[in-house]
């Protein structure tokens, strides 16, 4: 965490705190100094996380996360840069940039920490709730069919697709670190607790 920074705005139990720590832990397991690392964060409920990090950080626009990351990491190859986006931003907002970086295989690791719902906006349905829920949005139920994210990006070729929850630090901290190592687009869907808006 950075330096002076004493509190997050985050609720209670909120399955972010797990997915940072995640990231913190490989990034520290693996030795990557923090003058190499870039962490990109797009706007969500935990969009702050990238200014949380005690590494160069960016908060971009909605969905526009990955053209960010990816500029970052064309400029300097050297540098580990890791997206994390939620799942309206990367499945709606940003879906052409997400298919169109697997189809490239671009050297980035995207983490997208998926609530399925909209969190910041206060609970509506997004492309990854399931069907039959009520939300905000969908009073009356959901009818639409989620989609399925790593199909997805594998039907755009995406060579490592990953889905993880937010429930086993050690197996997703072991997840990050092996997708830092990866040469290519790493996608991972991390099933994200929050206790606030998902309760299904
Ligand atoms: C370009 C743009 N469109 C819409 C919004 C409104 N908006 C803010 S957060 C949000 C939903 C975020 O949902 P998700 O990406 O799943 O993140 P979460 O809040 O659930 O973590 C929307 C639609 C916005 N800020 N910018
Ligand atoms: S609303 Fe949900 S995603 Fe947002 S901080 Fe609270 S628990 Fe986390
Ligand atoms: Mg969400």
């Amino acid at each position: 965490m950075r330096t002076g920074l004493i509190k997050f705005q985050r609720c209670p139990w909120c399955g972010n705190f797990i997915i940072h720590l995640a990231i913190k832990q490989a990034l520290a397991e693996l030795k990557i100094p923090k003058h190499k690392t870039v962490v990109v964060t797009w706007i969500w409920c935990s969009g702050k996380m990238s200014q949380y990090v005690d590494w160069y950080w960016a908060e971009t626009l909605h969905g526009r996360g990955i053209p960010f990351a990816t500029g970052v990491k064309l400029a300097n190859p050297d540098l580990t840069v890791i997206s994390v986006s939620w799942d309206w931003d990367t499945y709606w907002i940003g879906l052409g940039h997400l298919l169109h970086s697997a189809r490239k295989d671009i050297n980035i690791v995207h983490i997208v920490a998926d609530n399925e719902n909209y969190a910041l906006t206060t609970g509506q349905a997004s492309p990854t709730t399931p069907k039959n829920i009520k939300t905000k949005s969908t009073p009356d139920w959901n009818t639409i069919s989620p989609f399925d994210p790593l199909k997805l990006t594998e039907s755009a070729g995406c060579k490592l697709n990953i889905s993880a929850n937010d429930r086993d630090l050690p197996w997703l901290k072991k997840a990050i670190m092996d997708w830092i190592q990866h040469k290519g687009f790493a996608h991972i869907n991390v099933k994200q607790t929050c206790p606030s808006f998902k309760k299904w």
